[in-house]
């Protein structure tokens, strides 16, 4: 960073700091993952330069020679690795990647329906804080009291409701999902079929969760989860939806420009078609296969030390835990945790008795862990580690006979976190892993 140093100091030193706490610790949100020394140079290249607005052959700006050039090839990178005729790759993310796919097929008030939030749903599946659930009437569909998608209830519900758009995506579900059931369901009612797999694109493309090419209209993702790129999204049409739909690839492209966006993020663009030609890769194949033997694996020995795990278990690269036999919230566990060097998210359960802010849950991921070529013999090492800690912050609350009004307190949880021994001697252990295990370049 020999220029930043020179031009501002004080970026270098939290970006340095930023860099030091991924190195030291563990990375296991979910959604995050660490891009390749290829991605970060297109990133971070004289493409963040241009203005581009519109598409190639037709912008609105001169000097687009080579901006073309790239966009073209990005697009044809991801229908030939995703097997799609349409693709779009100038969402700036998953979210207006989500609106354009909505303003493209619906008018104001059209009926959606996604799977609710604290379900594993995401906001922009029809959310009420979201323009989803404020622009459109949303219903959602909901787990089972066991945690697995209920496909009966779906399709009375959607026999019910007949909503004009059904969304199948997830953040927070870590079974498999049946995109044929929905694609029977949705063509009961004759809605669009929207896949949002942002958390499972790399997955996907790994040959490690099925395709959902053949069975829905749309597809979403963003590129910077399982599927190892920079932040940014994709909206691709399938045969499928165009049959349905002839005019679909242009409504999407319209929708995202001039509809809602203005210059796309070429650098990103760029960025993306670098991370897919990474993706035809045999390692990467290997990568994704890696990130579910090592989520399997953790599932597994968090549930020997005690765990709840939501749906039982996992099929993908997530688990969702259950805290309530530990009397904690979310917030506690993902701080306590956080201080041991563990990083991951709280989160909602389904039927959850607490509030979104104050979850009963806590959400991990093993694609950043894989990135650093952990395995699972670590997989057994953290859940062990997670265990100890989580069963002494229980045990130091009920001592204190802090409230769950009083749990909310920040100054509440850090009186508890402090006192835990446990959390001093992980967060040695974790520096020590992180240190056989460092972030490198994987290619
Ligand atoms: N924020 C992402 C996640 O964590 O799942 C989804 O947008």
């Amino acid at each position: 960073m020999i220029y930043l140093k020179k031009v501002d100091p004080q970026i270098k030193a939290l970006i340095q700091k930023e860099k030091k706490r991924q190195s030291e610790t563990l990375m296991m949100i979910p959604s995050e993952n660490m891009v390749s020394k290829a991605v970060e140079e297109a990133v971070g290249s004289c493409l963040g330069n241009k203005y581009a607005e519109g598409y190639p052959g037709k912008r609105y700006y001169q000097g687009q020679e080579y901006i073309d050039k790239i966009e073209t090839l990005v697009v044809e990178r991801v229908k030939k690795a995703f097997k799609v005729p349409y693709a779009n790759v100038q969402p700036l993310s998953g979210s207006p990647a989500n609106l354009a796919v909505y303003t493209a097929l619906l008018k104001p008030n059209d009926k959606i329906m996604g799977l609710e939030l604290a379900h594993g749903g995401h906001l922009t599946h029809g959310d009420k804080v979201s323009v989803s659930g404020q622009f459109f009437k949303s219903v959602s569909y909901k787990l089972g009291k066991d945690g697995f998608l209920d496909y009966q209830a779906l399709e009375k519900l959607v026999l019910k409701e007949k909503p004009k758009l059904i969304i199948a995506g997830i953040t927070a579900y870590p079974k498999i999902l049946d995109w044929k059931k929905f694609s029977l369901i949705a063509k009961k009612v004759k809605a669009y079929l929207l896949a949002d797999i942002a958390h499972l694109a790399g997955l996907v493309l790994g040959g490690v969760y099925p395709s959902p090419v053949s069975f829905v209209d749309v597809i979403t993702t963003t590129t910077h989860k399982t599927l190892r790129g920079p932040r940014g999204a994709i909206i691709m049409v399938t045969r499928k939806g165009l049959k349905k739909d002839p005019d679909l690839d242009k409504k999407i492209q319209k929708a995202v420009f001039p509809g809602l966006q203005g210059g796309p993020h070429i650098n990103s663009i760029a960025g993306i078609g670098v991370a897919l030609k990474e993706a035809e890769k045999n390692s990467f194949k290997k990568y994704s296969k890696q990130i579910v033997l090592n989520a399997k694996a953790l599932a597994k020995e968090l549930k020997k030390n005690g765990f709840n795990l939501i749906s039982g278990g996992t099929d993908s690269h997530l688990i969702l835990i259950d805290l309530s036999s530990f009397k904690i919230t979310g917030n506690l566990a993902a701080e306590a945790l956080e201080a041991g060097g563990i990083v991951l998210n709280r989160n909602s359960i389904p039927y959850d008795s607490r509030p979104p802010f104050y979850p009963s849950g806590i959400r991990l991921g093993t694609p950043g862990i894989t990135s650093r070529e952990m395995k699972e013999p670590q997989m057994k090492k953290i859940a062990l580690w997670m265990k100890i800690i989580i069963e002494e912050i229980s045990e130091i609350k009920k001592k204190m006979k802090i409230s769950f009004e009083s749990e909310k307190k920040k100054e509440t949880r850090e009186k508890i976190i402090k006192q835990s021994k446990a959390i001093k001697s992980i967060i040695v252990e974790v520096k020590k892993l992180c240190q056989k295990y460092p972030i490198k370049d994987f290619y």
